[in-house]
Parts: structure tokens; C-alpha cells; sequence
């Protein structure tokens, strides 16, 4: 049954695999899995076609068959659980990596999501010198929390996971800020989710819609 996802027809990013369909391509590569893509519009997501598959009006979704999904958490879990590659087979490791993906979602990416967004959007509100550092601060605590948790290991539970996918995914957002480098264990990290072929031809898939253009290099 062929799979289709959304995406942006324009990221904000310009292609820097920020817009959330890089993380289920991302899934989608690493268990071999052929997918199409529509791209829609900034308006095409608040009309009511892509409403009857996003009540939010965001990318990414998933249609499969009479399957439709949104929210990156459940596209990226469904996939595993269809398809071999992103969880492990013993049950106590699988609902480790569940937790992770969980971790990553509701506890990493809020506070980095903050940061994000009073940056780009609202540096230029009054309070905003103000209440930058608080949420850098916050962005920091959480990071070192992580940090400390996981050591010097290449992946948060063993074997790469779906956990992994999603860390890797909302620690990417911080990449130009300078604070994952403020611990090189997570740095490193990432770097490593990235450096996976599979990561590489999804993130090379998005650029190539954003600027017409594969990577170079
Ligand atoms: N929690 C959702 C967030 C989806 C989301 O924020 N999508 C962004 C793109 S990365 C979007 O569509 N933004 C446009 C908008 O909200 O109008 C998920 O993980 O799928």
C-alpha cells in the first residue's frame, strides 16, 4: 500500500530538516519503506481538506490505505511497530525505547520549542531580552539532565531506536544556537543520527524540495 506524507511546500527553514516531515522520512528510510509526498501550502493546511486529516492544520501526516494519522509521535511509533528497524523485539527494551520517544517529545522539545520560537519570533517584543536567558537557562537544565543520563554510550538504550529518532530530531533545533556544543556528549550525539544513511537521504529528500537542489558534499 503505497504511503504518502505531507510536507511543506516551502519550509520556513529553507531545508534545514527542521519541518517535522524529516523525522518521518527519517523513519521511513531506516525500515526501507517507498513513500510519496504532497506538498501543501501555508493556506492549503487551514482549508478543510487538509483539516479532515490534521484538525490542527499542520505537516507532517500519513495517509496508508484507509489509514490516516497525524502528530509526528504516532506516525513515527506506528512505523515502527509495522515494520522491523526501530524498536527492539524483547518487550522490556521496546517500552524503553517507547519511553524515549515519549522523553523526547513531552520533556525535551517543549522547553527547546520555547527557546525556538522567542527567538524567531519574538525577539522583537519588549520582554523578550528579559525572558530569553529564563528559557535558555531552561533549555540548559533539561540538556544537562540528558547529559548526565547518557554518558558516553552511542545511543540512549543499546541499539539505535525509534527513541533515538525522535531525540536526535528535537536535540537537531539547537544545532545553530551554540548550546549543544556546551555538552559535547550530546553534540556527538547528534552528530552520530545524522551521520545515518538513512537520516542523510531524508534530510537530503526535504532539501531537495526546498531549494530544488540534493545536498552538495
Ligand atoms: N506536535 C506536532 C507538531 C506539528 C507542527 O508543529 N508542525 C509544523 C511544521 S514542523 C506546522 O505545520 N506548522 C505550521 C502551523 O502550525 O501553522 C507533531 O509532532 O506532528
Amino acid at each position: 500500500m503505497t504511503i504518502t506524507i505531507t510536507a511543506f511546500e516551502r519550509s520556513p527553514d529553507g531545508g534545514k530538516g527542521l519541518a517535522r516531515d524529516t523525522r518521518v522520512r527519517w523513519a521511513l528510510e531506516e525500515v526501507g519503506q517507498p513513500y510519496e509526498v504532497r506538498l501543501v501550502s501555508f493556506r492549503a493546511m487551514k482549508e478543510p481538506a487538509h483539516r479532515a486529516l490534521h484538525p490542527f492544520g499542520q505537516i507532517p501526516t500519513y495517509e496508508e490505505g484507509d489509514l490516516a494519522l497525524f502528530e509526528t509521535g504516532a506516525i513515527v511509533f506506528h512505523v515502527a511497530e509495522r515494520h522491523a528497524g526501530l524498536l527492539p523485539d524483547d518487550a522490556n527494551a521496546r517500552a524503553r525505547a517507547i519511553t524515549w520517544m515519549f522523553a523526547a517529545l513531552n520533556t525535551v522539545e517543549p522547553p527547546i520549542l520555547e527557546f525556538a520560537t522567542a527567538k524567531l519570533l519574538e525577539g522583537d517584543k519588549t520582554w523578550s531580552e528579559e525572558r530569553l536567558p529564563l528559557l535558555v537557562d531552561r533549555v540548559r537544565d533539561r540538556l544537562s539532565q540528558l547529559s548526565a543520563r547518557f554518558s558516553d554510550a552511542d545511543w540512549l538504550d543499546g541499539k539505535f531506536s525509534a527513541g533515538d529518532l525522535m531525540m536526535v530530531s528535537v536535540l537537531l533545533r539547537l544545532k545553530l544556537s551554540g548550546i549543544l556544543n556546551e555538552f559535547p556528549n550530546l553534540a556527538a550525539y547528534v552528530a552520530r543520527g545524522e551521520a545515518r544513511p538513512a537520516y542523510k537521504r531524508a534530510f537530503a529528500a526535504q532539501l531537495t524540495v526546498n531549494t530544488g537542489k540534493p545536498p552538495t558534499g
